[in-house]
């Protein structure tokens, strides 16, 4: 008897809808206040009729309406082949190159990417992540609302509502100017929060090594879970000199760009713990590529935004530590990410299991 394999999809046409979605919780860092979160939402349409989605965080109003611009260009530049990721990746690869495929050009390849991942897992009627040989069960996740930068007793109030969806972690936002006030406002969440709740740091890049190291040390004593992009994304050697001086782990990667640049991590030693964007690293065929890297080293790998995208790839992440979540999507979609004691599984739906909710798309739609 001879099977017959399933028809290919083809690419026929990318739909983009920007939407700012109120956040719950505004949130503050020592790069901007956000009180909404600007989304590029995504749908591939294929010949065949099944659509593949995806959606962006594009941190920045102009963010979204560039990246759209480029997936406008880019869908006809590919429209009518084969839904196949790896290729794709390669044309597009190719024709961005000379403008770049970094930034704006690099997220708006990665969308693309990651709605032709999605399209195939829909086709073949699988959750991504078992489409990519993962299985189901639930990951760490901490919640990473709020917590920007605010005063101590804010702060430990704050930290005590994230725990409420059911977590046990939480990220804290530091890097107030002067460094006494991180220090009480860290102590007043440890305080808050007592000591079986994981709490992690991030200072979006807003320091200096030696500051990066006196922080640090200040913090050592409060069992905080890992210390966040201190300084510069790029200041590899920096990040290699403060990892050594801390006992506390060094935490980076949301800004690498492109699954290549892990490597530079990982050979130069430069932190204990990366994060990967879906976004940034290229989609799910950079992460592939990413966490295969720093599975050389054993370099344990968190996700970065994006959860319900980002859960299907960390169930395929051979050193795969934390999920980040965020609660920015959920007004969005009709079936948001459950958390049920302190972790996260992928949906049991086909693909990616984003179904927009049109209600929402309408009380937020920006473009
Ligand atoms: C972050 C992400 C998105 C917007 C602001 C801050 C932060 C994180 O670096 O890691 O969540
Ligand atoms: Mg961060």
């Amino acid at each position: 008897m001879t099977s017959v394999a399933r028809p290919l999809l083809h690419i026929s046409a990318i739909r983009t809808r920007f939407v700012k979605v109120p956040m719950k919780f505004p949130l503050g860092t020592t790069a901007a206040r956000m009180t909404a979160a600007p989304l590029l939402l995504i749908d591939l349409e294929t010949k065949e009729g099944v659509v593949g989605r995806s959606y962006l965080f594009c941190y920045r109003d102009s963010g979204a309406r560039a990246i759209a611009e480029v997936i406008r260009e880019a869908a006809e530049l590919i429209n009518g082949m084969e839904a196949a990721p790896g290729k794709i990746a390669e044309f597009l690869g190719r024709r961005y190159a000379l403008l770049g495929v970094t930034g704006v050009a690099r997220m708006a390849l990665a969308a693309i990417d990651i709605a032709l991942w999605d399209a195939l897992a829909v086709a073949a009627d699988m959750p991504l992540a078992t489409f990519l040989g993962g299985n189901l069960d639930p990951l760490p996740a901490y919640n990473s609302d709020g917590l920007g930068l605010m005063p101590a007793k804010d702060a430990a109030e704050e930290a005590i509502r994230l725990l409420e969806p059911g977590f046990n972690a939480v990220k804290l936002r530091l890097g107030h100017a002067d460094a006494r006030v991180d220090l009480e406002v860290a102590t007043a969440v440890r305080a808050a929060l007592g000591n079986d709740v994981a709490v992690m740091v991030d200072y979006n890049q807003g320091l200096t090594v030696p500051d990066a190291i006196q922080r640090g040390r200040a913090l050592d004593g409060l069992n905080i879970y890992w210390l966040e992009e201190q300084i510069r994304h790029s200041d590899l050697a920096g990040y290699a000199a403060i990892a050594a001086a801390l006992e506390t782990p060094v935490q980076l990667g949301e800004n690498l760009d492109g699954p290549d640049s892990v490597f530079d991590v990982v050979a130069n030693r430069a932190a204990d713990y990366l994060m990967l964007d879906i976004a940034r690293i290229g989609g799910v065929s950079g992460w592939l590529r990413g966490a295969a890297i720093a599975a050389a080293r054993g370099v344990p790998v968190s996700t970065h935004l994006f959860p319900e995208i980002s859960i299907h790839l960390l169930a395929v992440t051979p050193t795969a530590h934390w999920l980040e979540y965020t609660s920015w999507a959920d007004s969005i979609l009709e079936e948001p990410l459950q958390i049920v004691d302190g972790k996260i599984a992928p949906p049991n739906r086909p693909g990616l299991g984003l179904q927009w909710s049109k209600a929402g798309i309408e009380r937020c739609r920006a473009d």
